[in-house]
């Protein structure tokens, strides 16, 4: 773990966190065979420039030159396979395999370049050579007429990691990739909901919500106009809990565990795993939605949280779910400013108690959280981390603090609810938040300023 998020806010990010995903494809795959290799060829070349010149590879200066010229050498090789051209010469095994082996080298080349130092330290030219390696390896599979989801995995692989490279060619890619694979047969939206009890857990392990006393209850307030949450909560930043005010978005008669996976299954993202990110054997990787599901969703075994992910932007098909609450209107910032983060995890996850630098909304899909609230002002009670990487987390474990350690803590003020789904919570910038996952859990947060 090294460094913390370059944007500001939010969970201490490792050297290998992927930044906030590229603009993601076009709409998501339907169910059915998967089309001709010759027929995906085509409409891969067709994202392509159409001549070699056209194919513009922007390398810093940081990039010495024998990267450049592996580079240069790839696309040749790419462009000479037919990437670009119409009509397509034939395949040729010999020059795939060279110019998989070509890209394989820079990413072996740009990954050590991106697990060097913090995340935000990373400069741009390492993630547009990965960017280049992941669409050349890409290309170069589905040129071969196989492992397409292996192309899938390198594309979002390079969204993930790399920078936009040739008008975001990755994002294009996968959005044609998606429309080729054969997905699942999906349950009709809203059936999904009824077969829960098998896939929504419980918590077993983690402690019941601790009783809330009235006087530290946060208010409950149904659909207010924008003025009054402007003057009574936005303006004295004061947390409060919405109601009403995501109903209508179909996530919340449409998502489920097995419509996540069935829409996103195949999908690589980022998993923090660990129980809670202060901890020193937590660690963060990327897998597929799938694998996520299978190993923390299903599995009780360990914790597993695919959290702080922008994954709306990688998965359009999921962000026709939700929308920007209109509230968000009141910030100064205009809505693409907004950063919108899933939250998706088992029964248990939690989130130390930390501050963000923006207003937030914690609005709930699936299942419940419990959370704490503290204000700022109180910050000194609650011995935030010493270190630059850990300063907006505190050092006290919420649930079981250590009051001879950390004595004023006992005299921190704080407030609690239980989320439940269709409530937002209001949670103003800088405002002290614990949060611990009930169910299987499911929440997206909205970060404006
Ligand atoms: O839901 C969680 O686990 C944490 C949410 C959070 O910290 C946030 O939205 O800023």
């Amino acid at each position: 773990m090294a460094g913390s998020r370059a944007d500001g806010g939010g969970r201490p990010r490792g050297s290998r966190e992927p930044p906030p995903a590229c603009p993601g494809p076009g709409p998501g795959p339907g169910p059915g065979p998967a089309a001709s290799p010759r027929a995906l060829w085509a409409e891969l070349q067709a994202l392509l420039p159409g001549t070699r010149e056209g194919w513009r590879l922007e390398c810093g200066e940081r990039v010495e030159s024998g990267v450049r010229l592996v580079l240069q050498q790839a696309a040749d090789l790419l462009y000479a396979e037919g990437a670009g051209l119409a009509p397509s010469p034939s395949p040729s095994p010999s020059r795939s395999r060279a110019c998989l082996r070509l890209s394989n080298v820079l990413l072996d080349y740009a990954w050590e370049k991106l697990n060097v130092g913090t995340w935000r330290d990373v400069h741009e030219d390492w993630r547009r050579v990965y960017a280049y390696g992941c669409a050349f390896k890409a290309l170069c599979l589905c040129r071969a007429g196989a492992a397409w989801p292996e192309a899938l995995r390198t594309c979002d692989l390079g969204l993930l990691m790399g920078a936009s490279v040739w008008d975001n060619v990755l994002a294009r890619m996968v959005g044609v990739l998606q429309q080729h694979l054969p997905r699942p047969e999906r349950a009709p939206a809203g059936d999904a909901k009824e077969p829960l009890p098998k896939r929504i857990r419980k918590s077993s392990e983690s402690p019941e919500v601790p009783p809330i006393k009235a006087e530290e209850r946060i208010l409950q307030l149904h659909c207010p106009s924008l003025e009054h949450f402007r003057d009574n909560f936005l303006l004295p930043q004061k947390p409060v809990i919405l109601e009403g005010i995501i109903d209508h978005w179909p996530c919340m008669k449409k998502w489920s565990v097995e419509y996540i996976r069935q829409v996103a299954g195949s999908r690589t993202v980022p998993v923090e795993v660990g129980s809670r990110y202060t901890d020193e054997e937590w660690s963060q990787t990327l897998m597929s939605v799938d694998d996520f599901i299978s190993q923390y969703i299903e599995n009780e075994n360990h914790t597993g949280y695919l959290a702080q992910h922008q994954l709306f932007e990688q998965i359009p098909e999921l962000k026709r779910d939700i929308s920007i609450p209109d509230y968000c209107c009141l910030g100064r910032g205009e809505e693409d400013s907004i950063t919108v983060n899933a939250w998706f995890g088992p029964a248990g996850t939690v989130s130390p108690l930390h501050q963000d630098p923006q207003q937030n909304f914690l609005a709930q899909v699936m299942g419940q959280k419990y959370l704490r609230l503290c204000s700022p002002v109180q910050s000194e009670k609650l011995y935030p981390h010493e270190g630059h990487l850990l300063h907006n987390t505190s050092q006290v474990d919420v649930e079981d603090p250590d009051l001879v350690k950390f004595p004023r803590f006992k005299t921190a003020a704080f407030q609690a609810c239980t989320l439940s789904p269709g409530q937002v919570l209001f949670i103003p910038a800088k405002y002290w938040h614990y949060v611990r996952a009930l169910d299987t859990s499911f929440s997206v947060s909205f970060w404006w300023s």
